[in-house]
């Protein structure tokens, strides 16, 4: 079983095997957690993340589903893209969310990461709550993250302290 971490952190320098970008579905940056891991990570995730589209995703990477590339600069050695669904959009479906933490898990274990480092995807500029987050994150890392033998952590990185509280609080109830 894996231990679950939550902290009040910077995602970008997480040192451990892979961390979760929460990106949109052009896998071509943004701001957010998703310009800050482009920054650190150079150039060559951008040009990684184009050959995917071309490659591999031509219509973009729908809501709920990941994706891996190289990391770069960044201490990790990976970087697996997600897309929360956006509730400013009206994609209000919290299963929708909790895919995407439960999504991220299993390519985490596919390409042999140990680690792994989350934001609270979905609870920026795709306008969820954070406790909402939290209950789906802590659901999928509880659940999917059981049945990963790969994974030993996972690790919850929250901006502010404000939201590392709503996630302790979160995971002490459930
Ligand atoms: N480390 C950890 N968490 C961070 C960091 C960081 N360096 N920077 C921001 N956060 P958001 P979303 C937190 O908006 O809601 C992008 O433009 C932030 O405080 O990054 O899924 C994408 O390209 C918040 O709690 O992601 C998409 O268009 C959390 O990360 C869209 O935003 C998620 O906020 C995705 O929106």
């Amino acid at each position: 079983m894996a231990t679950i971490e939550i902290i009040h952190g910077d995602l970008t320098t997480q040192a451990v095997d892979a961390i979760v970008n929460a990106a949109n579905s052009s896998l071509l940056g943004g701001g957010g957690v998703d310009g800050a891991i482009h920054r650190a990570a150079g150039p060559g995730l951008l040009a990684e993340c184009r050959a995917v589209r071309r490659e591999r995703l031509p219509g973009g990477l729908p809501a709920g589903e990941a994706v891996a590339t190289g990391a770069y600069n960044l201490p990790a050695r990976w970087v697996i893209h997600t897309v929360g669904p956006n509730r400013h959009a009206g994609e209000t479906d919290p299963e929708v969310l909790r895919r995407c933490f439960s999504a991220s898990l299993g390519v985490a274990e596919e390409v042999g990461a140990t680690s792994v480092a989350f934001p609270a995807i979905g609870g920026g500029v795709y306008g969820w709550d954070m406790a909402t987050v939290a209950r789906e994150g802590l659901a999928a890392a509880r659940g999917d993250g059981e049945g990963l033998s790969g994974i030993r952590v996972i690790r919850f990185v929250l901006f502010s302290e404000d939201a590392r509280a709503v996630w302790a609080e979160t995971a002490e109830r459930g």
